[in-house]
């Protein structure tokens, strides 16, 4: 990257810049291919993979399903992001956007589509009445801390993240710059988690499951190499209590593992979780 770079008239996609994902990315949308998605038993088919994203969906199904709400029973398939399977025309048929998490809601007449995880876990929440309020002010501050998350996802990961982490060289100036907004989003939840138990307030919420996956990972260490030190971590201690509260919750231990392959590559049973070591679970 020189500093001298003088952006040329009109940008032309260079597929050769050596990144991470440049085998991924390109700049149109769309299915590159034909291929079906499988279909299985259960009323939720999810197709996605154990990113922080698609940890999200995973959680909240398992939830639902440990507070013994059997209709949340899902098949959680894989999607290899890096082998390209988002652009399978079956999933970009239930995905325009060609991203993890997308899932079909099977349990009514005709199936549903839904895309993007804010909105996944918001149709469940409402579906099943759970882990979000159903009006006042309990619900707007949910929904608040929900697309808090959903819009800062982005700054974290394909500005922090990607530069950081993933870029072939290391560009000061991003780096500098996604910091700087990484670690504000931090404070921003520090200090709302000094003041409450959970995002939303008394109540553990979607806001949560949407949260957790991103801040939990970067304030364990496990993402982005040494982000956790880069980043002064140890500097957001009411985040690292609300981590260390939610990372307990048996569904979440569940969720954390599903399409993954720490865990199971794919879930289309409860007892998918049983030849998992202890230690794992
Ligand atoms: N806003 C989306 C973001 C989803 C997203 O970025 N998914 C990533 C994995 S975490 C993905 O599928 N990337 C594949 C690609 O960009 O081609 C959501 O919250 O669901």
């Amino acid at each position: 990257m020189a500093e001298d770079y003088v952006p040329p008239k009109v940008w032309t996609w260079d597929k050769s810049n050596g990144g991470a994902f440049a085998a991924v990315n390109r700049p149109t949308a769309g299915a590159q291919r034909e291929a079906e998605l499988p279909v299985g038993e259960h009323p939720f088919q999810l197709y996605s993979l154990g990113t922080p994203n698609g940890q999200k969906v995973t959680i909240m199904l398992e939830e639902l399903l440990e507070l013994g709400i059997t209709a949340a029973e899902y098949d959680a398939w894989l999607i290899k992001i890096f082998e390209n399977d988002q652009f399978g025309s079956g999933f970009v048929s239930i995905n325009p956007n060609s991203k993890i998490p997308a899932m079909v809601d099977r349990s009514g007449p005709e199936p549903i589509r839904v895309f993007e995880s804010g909105a996944i876990l918001m149709h469940l929440a409402e579906k099943f009445g759970h882990f979000l309020p159903s009006s006042g002010a309990a619900r707007a501050e949910v929904l608040s801390w929900l697309f808090w998350q959903v819009g800062s996802a982005p700054f974290m990961g394909g500005g922090f993240g990607h530069f950081y982490h993933y870029a072939p060289f290391k560009i000061e100036y991003a780096i500098d710059r996604y910091s700087m907004e990484t670690k504000r989003l931090f404070d921003v939840a520090n200090n709302r988690l000094k003041e409450t138990r959970f995002l939303g307030g008394d109540d553990y919420s979607i806001a949560d499951m949407s949260a957790y996956p991103w801040l939990g990972n970067i304030y364990r260490g496990e993402a982005y190499g040494e982000a956790a030190t880069f980043l002064s971590m140890h500097e957001y201690e009411a985040v690292g209590r609300w981590v260390a509260e939610i990372d307990a919750r048996p569904g979440v231990k569940r969720g954390r593992l599903v399409n993954t392959n720490k865990g199971i590559l794919e879930r289309h049973s409860g007892s998918d979780f049983a030849a998992l070591p202890e230690v794992v679970l």
